[in-house]
């Protein structure tokens, strides 16, 4: 097989066409994409924390932390700095080597910025990547987050434009888009997928991955989600998408962007181990590592443990930077950055 080619023109028609392909067709394309650009048998784990939680104003009706569903969630104020830290400290121990910061946030306030960004500095001293999910940015915020050391910043599609209206209704497509434009621009890491099994169509999972794909620069990261059906949200009562389908469209994200790490996130709590194993043969690698997503169960990391190891699969490395060499760079780099201030004070 030749090198896959990078593409940003791909048709819902050809994406279509992969979906038709026969199953072990599909997935020994994807397999040969995979190992062009990846080791084959390494996945990258992060972990996740909520640092603010629920009483969120945007309608997403998947989501548990939406303000306009009862779902029992207890809010939760933003984390204080030092709990974030003791957080990140034990998911490191774990094994994690990203540690990411979720907000159920429209977009985070100008007042809010000093702690993200120590949040940020304290995490990275650990040797730890980050990444924070915090909902829409401005070009000002997203270069603020990138100059206090973040390297990778999560905003979603979730879906294609076409049935986007039928699962939120507070911001638009454009909307998303245009974060990520402003996290690309600012030169943080892009981190963006979506989420199936919310009743969308086939040609909405190709639109989704077309849009993902069609990026003027592939996200390094592409989670692929299937939904969480919480109690109190919209989708509570929604039908289970046929696993096949699910470990197609981790296939064709790995076809669609080969050199981007395709993550299966949410959604593992209830697969077996025979449908996570399949989904890394699809080409995903990479996963959420510890017992909570942001408000749902994920696997205990006893068990993706025993996963990895009945599969030959390794945590892939991540260079460490917690060592006094890489410390004595990282504070230098900081003291330079503090001459701008790129938010508003409030
Ligand atoms: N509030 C920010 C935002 O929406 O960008 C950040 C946090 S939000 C919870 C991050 C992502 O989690 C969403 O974009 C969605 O893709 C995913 N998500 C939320 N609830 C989910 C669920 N029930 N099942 C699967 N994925 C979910
Ligand atoms: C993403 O695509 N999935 C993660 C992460 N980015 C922030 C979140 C999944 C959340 C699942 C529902 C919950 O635990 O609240
Ligand atoms: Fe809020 Fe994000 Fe949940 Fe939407 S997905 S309701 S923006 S926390």
């Amino acid at each position: 097989m030749t090198q896959a080619q990078i593409r940003h023109d791909w048709t819902i028609d050809a994406i279509e066409a992969l979906f038709a392909q026969p199953f072990n067709d599909l997935l020994f394309t994807a397999q040969q994409v995979h190992r062009q650009h990846f080791s084959a048998n390494q996945v990258q784990v992060s972990t996740l924390l909520s640092i603010k939680t629920g009483a969120c104003p945007e309608d997403c009706k998947y989501c548990p932390q939406s303000a306009h569903y009862d779902t029992g969630l207890e809010r939760e104020r933003l984390l204080a700095v030092e709990k974030v830290l003791a957080e990140a400290a034990a998911a490191k121990q774990q094994g994690a080597s990203r540690f990411c910061m979720g907000a159920a946030w429209r977009n985070p306030k100008d007042r809010d910025m000093p702690y993200l960004i120590d949040m940020i500095k304290g995490v990275k001293q650990l040797g730890l990547e980050t990444c924070m999910t915090l909902g829409m940015l401005t070009p000002l915020q997203a270069m603020a987050l990138r100059e206090a050391g973040l390297d990778y910043y999560n905003h979603n599609l979730d879906t294609s434009p076409e049935f986007y209206g039928e699962i939120i209704t507070t911001r638009t497509y454009q909307d998303r888009l245009t974060t990520l434009q402003n996290v690309r621009d600012a030169g943080l890491k892009v981190c963006a997928g979506g989420i199936v099994g919310m009743g969308e169509s086939r040609r909405d999972r190709a639109g989704l991955l077309q849009q993902l794909a069609n990026l003027p620069q592939h996200p390094e990261s592409v989670p692929v989600n299937m939904l969480v059906k919480v109690a109190g949200t919209p989708f509570e009562q929604l039908d289970d998408l046929d696993a096949f389908e699910f470990i197609r469209t981790i296939a064709i994200a790995r076809i669609l962007m080969p050199k981007s790490m395709v993550r299966l996130s949410a959604g593992r709590e209830m697969m077996n181990e025979q449908m996570q194993a399949l989904c890394f043969l699809a080409g995903a690698n990479s996963i959420f590592y510890g017992e909570r997503l942001l408000t749902t169960a994920n696997p205990a990391a006893s068990k993706d443990q025993q996963l990895f190891t009945k599969l030959g699969i390794e945590p892939m490395p991540h260079e460490d930077y917690s060592d006094e060499v890489h410390q004595a760079v990282i504070a230098d780099d900081l003291s330079e950055q503090q001459q701008p201030r790129y938010y508003e004070v409030s």
